[in-house]
């Protein structure tokens, strides 16, 4: 086998965001960008000898395409082997889950998550390292600063492989496999969850289910895991094809973009049940019949009553959040008696507190919740995790999430999204708000008193490394919060995202509509950051 050292220019865009770099695929065809990024990735690895890499994607365009040139660049720096999804497909859960039981030394996960796909959408790359997680900030700070610096990378020279056979073939000394991608999450699921009883409430038709893959990732595995192994009935999985274009939907399982479900959930017959999930796989939306779970809400819901379940029968060691996550998960932990830790957004932020068995379960207010299974968060489990406990409880979802309000009382809480703002007017927001910190705590706005406000910096209790600028938190005496930040994963503009939430203890008042339970704190947040006048906007984008 013949590799070539070819030369190159760097480009000076590749930092990664929250997850991984994310661009339009029209950036990522640009010559060169994709090779510059992943040699940057092994420049960083340094010695790649004989290690095992891991590899698969969300199955968007150019999923198949950014393969070959990653195996390709893989063999020349040096690696033994690689194991790569059937058909270029793994779940970011699915990958992490193969990561960890192979004793990998990391992966390359192709998804740009929620964004779009297709040839005028996004795409994305991400690194994980051998605990199965996103690599942390200060290795992708070191991929970006090589990524700026770099003059050649590696390539072998090599036909393209066939990505959908499954077994080995060898190349000299490296071995390329290919996998099923379902089977080894399959199983890991499997030692978690009650199986049997799942699968009796199922076939019983006690419980019924109505899953949207979106047209994404979760297809194939919802559908073998649900339906195959579980016995659900067949169509509980819908919009199951993986596409290139996820059907020209938009893969985000929120109310606004998973709307065949919510019509579904809210009509006449609706089923137990019903969740849809991300691009990559790593994102849930839980609903019940007539019933929407606020993805807080829903990891407060799993802390309170892990224990009931067979993979976290020993109980938690402690909890996770990322800061703009409600604080409904704090009441479980100090009810239980364990640990909290507030994380920047995204999830690399985990990695270490799960490491270091400070926690069990961790989530964030995104449609995103995981445990120490794997080292992503992780949709089907999710979902599988609600069935069980459904289960068990043999309550519906609104109920189960109505007792847990009477027991922990309600945090309403809301976020609203302004996208495609111009970068310079999103960031002078920012500044705005920041230079009002110093004064607003002690200030009164109706029922609201400050009682603080930062921009959030978080000390990682593992390493003590520090992250600074996490977004920008007023706290009243009350409890209620509002937070302010800029996303990092968009590919357009700048997306602000305003979180707000109040809690609420009296069950005679849990019946309230969020929205307008939480009018006041909107308003004020509006005011306080001038969104309207400064974004050009007169209403958010999305709000969930
Ligand atoms: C968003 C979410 C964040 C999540 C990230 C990646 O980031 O807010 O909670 O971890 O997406 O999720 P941002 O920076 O746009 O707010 V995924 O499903 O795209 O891997
Ligand atoms: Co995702």
């Amino acid at each position: 086998m013949k590799t070539a050292t070819r030369t190159t220019s760097p480009y000076p865009d590749q930092k990664p965001g929250t997850s991984g770099l994310r661009k339009k695929v029209k950036v990522f065809r640009q010559p060169n960008y994709l090779e510059n990024f992943v040699q940057s990735v092994f420049d960083v690895l340094g010695d790649a000898a004989g290690k095992t890499l891991v590899l698969g994607g969300d199955g968007r365009y150019f999923n198949r395409e950014a393969l070959q040139t990653i195996v390709k660049i893989a063999v020349a720096n040096g690696v033994g082997k690689l194991l790569i999804g059937q058909g270029g497909l793994l779940s970011t859960p699915a990958a992490s889950c193969v990561i960890r039981k192979y004793k990998a030394h990391g992966g390359f996960i192709l998804s740009a998550s929620h964004n779009p796909g297709g040839p005028e959408e996004d795409f994305g790359i991400k690194y994980n390292v051998s605990n199965g997680g996103p690599a942390p900030e200060n290795f992708t700070n070191a991929v970006y600063a090589r990524s700026l610096d770099i003059a050649e990378y590696r390539i072998a020279e090599l036909p393209d492989i066939d990505l959908d056979k499954i077994g080995v073939t060898q190349i000299d000394a490296v071995a390329i496999e290919i996998i099923d991608p379902v089977a080894d999450y399959a199983e890991l699921m499997g030692h978690l969850f009650d199986f049997p009883l799942i699968s009796q409430a199922l076939k019983a038709g006690s419980i019924t289910l109505c899953f949207d893959a979106m047209h994404a990732i979760t297809g194939p595995y919802a559908r073998r895991i649900l339906e195959e192994k579980l016995g659900a009935s067949a169509g509980s999985v819908i919009n199951a094809i993986p596409k290139e274009d996820f059907g020209g939907g938009h893969p985000d399982p929120n109310l606004v973009h998973a709307h065949v479900l919510a019509e579904r959930m809210y009509g006449s017959s609706a089923p137990t049940l019903g969740a849809a999930s991300d691009g990559d796989g790593d994102r849930n939306m839980v609903m019940g019949s007539r019933f929407f779970v606020t993805p807080s809400d829903s990891l407060a819901v799993l802390a309170a009553n892990a224990h009931l379940l067979p993979g976290y029968k020993a109980g938690l060691r402690g909890v996770a959040r990322s800061m703009p996550t409600s604080q409904a998960v704090d009441r479980v932990a100090r009810a239980m008696g364990i640990d909290v830790y507030e994380t920047p957004t995204g999830w690399k932020f985990f990695g270490n507190l799960l490491d270091d068995k400070r926690i069990t379960l961790c989530g964030e207010e995104s449609f995103g919740t995981g445990s120490d299974h794997v080292r992503e968060k992780d949709g089907l489990w999710a979902v599988l995790f609600w069935l069980n406990l459904i289960a068990i409880k043999k309550q519906s979802v609104s109920e189960i999430v109505r007792d847990h309000w009477r027991r922990f009382g309600r945090d309403y809480y809301s976020r609203h999204d302004y996208e495609g703002i111009e970068t310079a007017r999103a960031d002078g927001l920012i500044e705005n708000l920041r230079s009002q910190l110093a004064e607003l705590p002690g200030k009164t706005f109706g029922d609201y008193t400050v009682s603080y406000a930062d921009d959030f910096r978080y000390v990682d209790p593992v390493d003590g490394s520090v992250s600074e600028k996490q977004g920008i938190r007023i706290g009243f005496e009350n409890g209620s919060r509002i937070v302010f930040r800029l996303s990092g994963t968009g590919t357009e503009g700048a997306t602000l995202r305003i979180y707000v939430e109040r809690y609420e203890r009296d069950p005679e008042r849990h019946g309230q509509d969020t929205q307008e339970a939480l009018a006041d704190l909107i308003a004020l947040a509006r005011n306080l950051s001038q969104v309207h006048e400064r974004s050009g906007l007169d209403k958010p984008t999305v709000i969930t």
